[in-house]
């Protein structure tokens, strides 16, 4: 099998679900960084939606980060998502719940002025509540690293690095678990191997380029 070609945006959390499940299985791959404010025209041909990842297998494309992470794991074992269908649907459910909570936290990265900033880190807080009653610790599902674990560690660890910079605005105040969890994921060598090594440095450069609130916080 040829090996899996992933187009990528080096701070996009939807992107590391699949690097996390590659460098979790051990699977050689290949990754190409573009620009998103600049998308290359090869790009946009074999990407329908304009978003990253996609994945090119041989001559096939995937997209959507869900899709191709599932796919990932069925090809490549061990199988990480359960085997149950029902308990399979529910961390699928947690998985797109845990991405919408990432959108809080982009709104919060982005955000242009403290009051917007705590806005959406309250919206992220209330999310989190809900969330804190399915984890179990000190993984999603209890003492293994499955996919879910793999899908939500890129969102969660924007939630830590921004909480590291601006404490004050409570992002993890009622979510003891969600934090503990976050911090599991964030030492996991999988996750930490599909992290540029310059990876504080871009997220800087990014917070500097939107002129967010969040960049100017002490870290
Ligand atoms: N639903 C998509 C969301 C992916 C997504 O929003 N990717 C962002 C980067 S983190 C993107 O490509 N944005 C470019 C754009 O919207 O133009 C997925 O799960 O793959």
């Amino acid at each position: 099998m040829a090996k899996p070609h992933l187009v990528s945006f080096d701070l996009c959390p939807y992107v590391q679900r699949s690097v996390v499940t590659l460098e979790a299985k051990g699977v050689a791959y290949d990754i190409t960084y573009i620009d998103l404010d600049n998308k290359p025209l090869w790009f946009l041909e074999i990407s329908p939606m304009g978003k990253v990842p996609v994945l090119r297998q041989g001559d096939t494309t995937l997209f959507e980060s869900g899709v191709i992470a599932e796919y990932l794991d069925e090809v490549h074992g061990p199988q990480l998502h359960p085997v149950d269908a029902l308990e399979k649907g529910r961390h699928r459910a947690w998985m797109s719940y845990i991405s919408a909570i990432g959108g809080f936290g982009h709104a919060l990265m982005t955000a242009s002025d403290e009051a917007t900033a705590q806005q959406a880190a309250d919206g992220a807080n209330d999310k989190l509540t809900h969330l804190e009653e399915q984890i179990t610790g000190p993984y999603f599902g209890g003492e293994n690293f499955q996919l879910i674990d793999a899908c939500s560690a890129g969102f969660l660890q924007r939630l830590l690095w921004t909480d590291a910079r601006a404490p004050h605005l409570g992002l993890f105040a009622n979510a003891p678990k969600s934090r503990a969890w976050a911090e599991t994921l964030d030492s996991h060598h999988a996750v930490k191997a599909a992290l540029k090594e310059d990876i504080q440095e871009i997220f800087d450069a990014y917070l500097a380029s939107h002129s967010a609130w969040l960049g100017a916080q002490a870290v």
